[in-house]
C-alpha cells in the first residue's frame, strides 16, 4: 500500500535516497513532532497561554517579575503532559537511530522541552532547550530530575532552600555551552540533516540548517505546511510526521 502525501511519491522517495547514501545523520524536531501525541504547538494555536505570549513568560524577567505566575504556567504544562505519550513519529526516530543507522553516526537534536524524545527511547538525544521534568535551584544550581508531579507554587531547594526554576532555557538565556558545542559538531558532520515540525524561527536553533545547508548537507523538512526551513530544504515532505516519519523508515527497510 503506497502512503500518498499532498505532493505525491516522489519527495519521499527522494528523501529515502538521500538517507540510503548518508553515513552520518542529524535530526533537528520542534514542537510540532509532539502536536500528534497532543502537546499544543508555540505558534499553532495563537501562541498565547492565559492571554500572555509564550516570549512574555518563558523569559528570566517573567520569573523575577513574577515567579507565582510563571510556575503556574510550567505546572499546568507539566500536568498536561500526564496525559499524553510519544507517537509514532517519535518512535520512527528511535528506528532511524537504533535499526538503520549506526548509533554513532545518528544525533537527534530536539527544541522541545516535553521529554517525549526521551521516553520513546532515543539516546542520542541533545535537548537544547532543556527539559520540563527537570528543575534547577537559582541558589545553589543544584539540577533535580522531579518528572511530571505538581509542585508547590514556590517550589524551594530541599539543600538551601533557595527558590526552584525549571530547568529550561527561555528567551534571552544562553543555551547550554555543552550542548550547544555538540549538537554544532553533529551538523557539521552529516550528511543529512532532517528538519521535523518545526517554524524554524527561534534561533540560535534554526541556524542550525542553514550551518548544515552551508556544509553540504542534504536537507530534508517534514511538516504540514511552509517553514523558515522550506526555501533551504532540498527535499520537503508535507504532512504530518506521525505519519511521514514511519513510512520513511518503512521505505528504508524495503530497500534494506
Ligand atoms: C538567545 C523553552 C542570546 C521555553 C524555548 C532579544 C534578546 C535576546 C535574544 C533575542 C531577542 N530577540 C530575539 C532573540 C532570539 C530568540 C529568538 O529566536 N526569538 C524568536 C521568537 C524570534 N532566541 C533566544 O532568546 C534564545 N537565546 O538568543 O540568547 C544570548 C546569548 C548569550 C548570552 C545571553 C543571551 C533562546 C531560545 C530558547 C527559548 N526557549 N523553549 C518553553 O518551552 O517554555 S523556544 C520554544 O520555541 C520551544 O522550545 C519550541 O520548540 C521553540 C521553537 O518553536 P517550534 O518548535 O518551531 O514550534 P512552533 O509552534 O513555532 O512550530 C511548530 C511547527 O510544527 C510548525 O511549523 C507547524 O507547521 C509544524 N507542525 C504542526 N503539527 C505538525 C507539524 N509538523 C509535522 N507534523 C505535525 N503533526
Ligand atoms: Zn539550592
Amino acid at each position: 500500500m503506497h502512503e500518498r502525501f499532498d505532493d505525491g511519491e516522489r519527495p519521499l522517495e527522494q528523501a529515502a535516497m538521500f538517507l540510503r547514501n548518508a553515513r552520518r545523520l542529524a535530526v533537528l524536531t520542534g514542537a510540532g513532532i509532539s502536536a500528534e501525541s497532543g502537546v499544543p504547538t508555540f505558534r499553532g494555536a495563537d501562541g498565547l497561554w492565559e492571554g500572555h505570549r509564550i516570549e512574555e513568560v518563558a523569559t528570566p524577567e517573567a520569573f523575577q517579575h513574577n515567579p507565582k505566575l510563571v510556575w503556574r504556567f510550567y505546572n499546568q504544562r507539566r500536568t498536561n503532559l500526564k496525559k499524553v505519550a510519544p507517537n509514532p513519529g517519535h518512535l520512527a526516530l528511535v528506528e532511524l537511530e537504533t535499526a538503520i543507522f549506526q548509533p554513532d553516526d545518528f544525533t537527534l537534536i530536539t527544541q522541545n522541552v516535553d521529554g517525549l524524545h526521551r521516553e520513546a527511547g532515543s539516546r542520542r538525544l541533545l535537548e537544547l532547550h532543556g527539559n520540563i521534568r527537570r528543575v534547577r535551584c537559582t541558589q545553589c544550581h543544584d539540577r533535580l530530575e522531579v518528572g511530571l508531579e505538581q509542585l508547590a507554587e514556590l517550589p524551594s531547594c530541599s539543600k538551601c532552600r533557595g527558590l526552584l526554576r525549571p530547568d529550561i532555557v527561555w528567551f534571552h538565556e544562553a543555551l547550554p555551552d555543552d550542548v550547544w558545542e555538540e549538537a554544532a559538531l553533529a551538523t557539521a558532520m552529516c550528511d543529512v540533516f532532517m528538519v521535523v515540525g518545526t517554524s524554524a524561527v527561534v534561533y540560535p536553533a534554526a541556524g542550525l540548517i542553514h550551518a548544515a545547508k552551508r556544509a553540504g548537507s542534504k536537507v530534508i523538512e517534514i511538516n504540514i505546511a511552509r517553514s523558515d526551513a522550506t526555501d533551504i530544504a532540498d527535499v520537503c515532505l508535507l504532512g504530518p510526521s506521525g505519519a511521514i516519519l514511519p513510512a520513511l523508515v518503512r521505505r528504508l527497510r524495503e530497500a534494506a
